[in-house]
C-alpha cells in the first residue's frame, strides 16, 4: 500500500507547526519524514559487507508454542484474548544498543531517516527552512499539565537523531550500552537486512505475536511479564516512570531516561527489558480491530494499517513500553499493550530488537 501521501502531508504539518502531532499514548506516534528511497545507492557504491558466522550468543532460542494473546480488561485494541501459536525463533536478548548500531553504520555508511534532509519535491509549498532533519523528542513541561494534550511533552527537535538523542547538543558518548533511539521502522529493517547479509541467516523484526509470546516468558495470562503486581515487594524491576507524568520523575527505579540494556532481571526466556526501557518496533502494520479476526497460526499482522484515532496515517506496531510509561497514563509495559507509530518516525524512546530464523539449537 502507498501511504506516502498522508505521511508527507503530516510531516508538512509537523514542521510548519513546530510540533509533532497526534500522540495518543505516552508514546503514540508523531510523524515526520518519508524518504524511503534515499537509501538506494548505485551498485558500484554499495558498501562491502564483511561476512560473519551466525553467532547466537547475544540471542536466545524462543521455543514457540501456543499462548493466550491480548487482554480483556484493559484497552479495546487488546481484545479479545485469543489463542495464537508461533513457531520457534531466535531473539536478541536485549534491545539493539548504540554500540551495535554504530557498527552497522560504520560498515554500511547508512544514514537514518532522522538524519536526512527531506526532499523539497516531496513537500510542495513547505518553506525550505522548515525542511530540516530531526526526530520527535520528549521534553517535560515545568509543571502539571492535563494528560489529554501530548503536545505539552513532545516536540519536533531539529538535529535529534540516533547520535544525538535529545537534540544537536546531546551525544551518546558513554551511552554505548544504551538502546539506540530515534531510529524509525525503516532504519530497523535496514539493520536487519545487514545482519541477514553478513550472517547468511534471515534476521528481521519480530511479528507482534512473536514479540508478545516472547515477552510473556511462559507466564500465561499474567498482567506483567513477571506476574500480577507492577512492583512486587514494592520494588521496581523494570525501567518505567514513577511519579506524576510528565513533569515529576522520582527515578525510584534508578533511571530518568533510558538505562543501559540488561540492568533488570531477565524474563522467563532470558530476555531483558521486554517491559520498559524503550519501545520496540515490530514488523506488523497496526489495526485496532486485528485481534477480532487474526489467524491462529503465526499471524503476521493485517495487510493494511488502520488507527481509528488517526485514520489517514499508516502505522507499524511498537511494543513493550518505555522509560516514559507510568501507571497514571500509559501502562505500555504490560505484555498485552499495543502501540503504533508511523514507520518513518524516530522517537527518543523507541528502538528495536531482532529475531533470527536460524536452526533450533541441538538438544543436549
Ligand atoms: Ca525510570
Ligand atoms: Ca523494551
Amino acid at each position: 500500500m502507498n501511504n506516502s501521501v498522508s505521511l508527507f502531508t503530516r510531516f508538512a504539518i509537523a514542521i510548519l507547526t513546530g510540533s509533532a502531532m497526534l500522540i495518543i499514548g505516552c508514546s503514540d506516534t508523531p510523524t515526520n519524514t518519508s524518504p524511503k528511497t534515499s537509501q538506494t545507492q548505485p551498485a558500484e557504491n554499495q558498501p562491502e559487507i564483511q561476512p560473519r558466522e551466525f553467532d547466537s550468543k547475544n540471542m536466545v532460542w524462543i521455543p514457540g508454542g501456543t499462548f493466550a494473546m491480548g487482554s480483556d480488561d484493559e484497552k479495546e485494541d487488546e481484545r479479545p484474548i485469543h489463542e495464537v501459536t508461533v513457531n520457534g525463533f531466535w531473539m536478541d536478548k536485549t534491545e539493539v544498543t548504540n554500540r551495535q548500531f554504530a557498527e552497522f553504520v560504520k560498515e554500511t555508511k547508512y544514514e537514518t531517516v532522522a538524519e536526512q534532509k527531506p526532499n523539497p519535491l516531496d513537500f510542495p509549498g513547505v518553506p525550505a527552512d522548515k525542511l530540516v532533519p530531526g526526530a520527535v523528542v520528549f521534553s517535560p513541561p515545568p509543571g502539571n499539565v492535563p494528560l489529554n494534550n501530548h503536545r505539552a511533552w513532545w516536540i519536533w527537535q531539529q538535529g535529534a537523531d540516533w547520535r544525538h538523542p535529545n537534540g544537536p547538543d546531546d551525544s551518546i558518548e558513554g551511552m554505548e550500552e544504551h538502546p539506540v533511539v530515534n531510529v524509525c521502522w525503516f532504519d530497523a529493517v535496514a539493520y536487519a537486512d545487514w545482519m541477514t547479509k553478513r550472517t547468511g541467516v534471515k534476521h528481521r523484526l519480530p511479528t507482534e505475536a512473536e514479540w508478545e509470546f516472547a515477552a510473556r516468558g511462559g507466564l500465561d495470562r499474567k498482567k506483567y511479564i513477571w506476574g500480577e503486581e507492577l512492583k512486587p515487594d514494592e520494588k521496581c524491576i523494570a525501567n518505567f516512570w514513577q511519579g506524576r507524568f510528565p513533569n515529576q520523575n522520582t527515578t525510584e527505579d534508578g533511571y530518568r531516561m533510558s538505562a543501559p540494556v540488561g540492568q533488570f532481571a531477565a524474563n522467563g526466556y532470558g530476555l531483558y527489558d521486554m517491559a520498559g526501557n524503550v519501545w520496540e518496533w515490530c514488523m506488523d502494520w497496526y489495526r485496532a480491530d486485528y485481534y477480532k479476526k487474526s489467524p491462529k497460526d503465526n499471524p503476521k499482522g493485517p495487510a493494511t494499517s488502520y488507527d481509528p484515532n488517526e485514520p489517514t496515517t499508516a502505522k507499524r506496531i511498537t511494543r513493550g513500553g518505555s522509560f516514559l510509561c507510568s501507571e497514571l497514563y500509559c501502562t505500555g509495559y504490560r505484555p498485552a499493550a499495543r502501540m503504533k507509530t508511523s514507520p518513518d518516525t524516530g522517537l527518543s524512546h523507541t528502538g528495536f530488537r531482532l529475531v533470527a530464523e536460524g536452526k533450533a539449537p541441538e538438544k543436549k
